[in-house]
Parts: structure tokens; sequence; C-alpha cells
């Protein structure tokens, strides 16, 4: 696709927890999205935007490229992206309070847990190690993290690592896995996230345009 300068770029979830949410965020701030599901992009026929359908974990990316000037993705995925860029070219310009979830470490639940000294020396697997690490760092520890790209939580009974460090909502897939949380690394939400690349007068002002409709379907929402 052209990447034309009077148009705005914005990234969101093809299919998973934050797709609908960033739909009908985008919906109530009057953006009237053309194509339907199965689509990967999207043009808005009364907003000069076009809307791009891609992985989450790719949001930041094309964000901090430019590719796309806004994105709405998980504060985690966010900061495990930060963590691993020199310099992140993207800004979180409004929390969402949606997908609500937290970055736990969990143990399985016959493990006699001591506090974070009983990771010393020993194995967490997870999707976000950068997060992982930060937070063993700031606890002194020192203990090796083993990135999983899914089914984490059944790294204890595939012998991969005793811990676990990975998102939870209800906690019901820990208890299924005869897990238990421990510890709080990193709480998210869904944020609104914005380039801080050079984009131009006119893009900048409908970025500003767009900003203000989120801002106020948002502050109705309170
Ligand atoms: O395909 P794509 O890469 O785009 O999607 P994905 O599969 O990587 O992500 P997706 O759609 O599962 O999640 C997108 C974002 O939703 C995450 O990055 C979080 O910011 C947020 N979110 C909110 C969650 C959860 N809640 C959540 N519960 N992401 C994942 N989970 C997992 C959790 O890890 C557990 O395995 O859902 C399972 C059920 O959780 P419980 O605690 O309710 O049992
Ligand atoms: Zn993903």
């Amino acid at each position: 696709m052209l990447i034309d300068a009077d148009r705005l770029h914005i990234a969101i979830q093809k299919n998973g927890r934050l797709s609908d949410t960033s739909r009908e965020l985008l919906k109530d701030a009057g953006l009237r999205l053309q194509n339907g599901r199965n689509a990967l992009t999207a043009r808005v026929d009364n907003f000069p935007a076009d809307i791009m359908f891609v992985r989450d974990d790719d949001i930041p990316t094309f964000v901090a490229d430019g590719v796309c000037e806004f994105g709405i993705v998980g504060g985690n995925v966010l900061e495990e992206f930060r963590l691993a860029s020199a310099e992140p070219a993207v800004e979180v310009v409004a929390p969402l309070g949606t997908a609500r979830c937290s970055l736990k470490l969990a143990a399985p639940e016959s493990f006699d847990w001591q506090g974070p000294q009983s990771l010393a020396g020993q194995r967490i697997a997870t999707s976000y190690p950068r997060i992982t690490e930060r937070w063993l760092a700031d606890q002194g520890i020192a203990a090796t993290v083993v990135k999983m790209n899914g089914a984490v939580e059944l790294a204890p009974r595939l012998r991969i690592a005793p811990f676990i460090c990975d998102l939870v909502s209800t906690g019901a897939t820990l208890e299924a896995n005869g897990l238990r949380a421990v510890a709080d690394v990193f709480d998210s939400e869904a944020v609104l996230i914005r380039t801080t690349r050079e984009i131009g007068v006119t893009r900048s002002a409908l970025g500003e345009a767009l900003l203000s409709r989120i801002q106020g379907v948002l502050t109705t929402k309170d």
C-alpha cells in the first residue's frame, strides 16, 4: 500500500483480545471502516485514515518505524519492545483501560515459596524475557529466563522450567495447570501509541484531531 503523506495509518490487532475493543474505540471516535473482518487493511471513508490489521507483536515496530502513526497495543507488549530497542520511537498518548491483565510470577501450587529469593539459580519460562529479567535485577536475583512463544503454563509439566512468568487475568489458567501466582511483575492495559518520528504538518494535524476525538470517547466512558 502507498503510504501517503495526507492520511493517517492506524495499526490494530487483527484477531485476538484487543481486536473488538480497538475497533469499537475507532467506531466510537466516529471512524467508519469500509472493509469487513477478513481484510488486512480498511479505508476509513469519513476521515483520512487507513487501518492496518496485524499481529499485536508487530504494532510497536510499525509505529516506531513510522509505517503507522498510531497503534493500539497491550502495555506488556509495548514494554517488552521498549526494553529491546535502543531508541524506541513511540510514546503512549492514552491508556485505554481495556484488556487489563498482570504479568505474574507463578510457582507450582505445592512449592514452598519464600519470596523472590526462592528463584535464585532457578529457571523461569516466559514470553516476556526482558520484563522478567528487569524484575529479577530489581529484586537482586540471578536466575535463568527461558523464552517461550506460547503455552508457557505447560513449562513446569514439560520440565522446561519450574517457574513461569505469564499474563493472568482471571487466574483460571494458572489454577488449571496446578500453578499459583506468587509475585506481580507488571500491570498492563491496552494503550494508544503514537510515533515520535517526524510525520509532517498534515498528518500531525490529523493526529491531533484523532486524539481529541478518542479522548472525548474515553472521557464519556470514565
Ligand atoms: O495473534 P496475535 O499475536 O495478535 O495475538 P496474541 O495471541 O499474541 O495475543 P492475545 O490476543 O491473546 O492478547 C493480546 C493482549 O491482550 C495481551 O498482550 C495482553 O495485553 C492482553 N490480555 C489481557 C491478555 C489476557 N488478558 C490474558 N488473560 N493476554 C493473554 N491472556 C492469557 C493468559 O496468559 C492465559 O494464558 O489468557 C489466558 C487466560 O487467562 P486467565 O488468567 O483468565 O485464565
Ligand atoms: Zn501476539
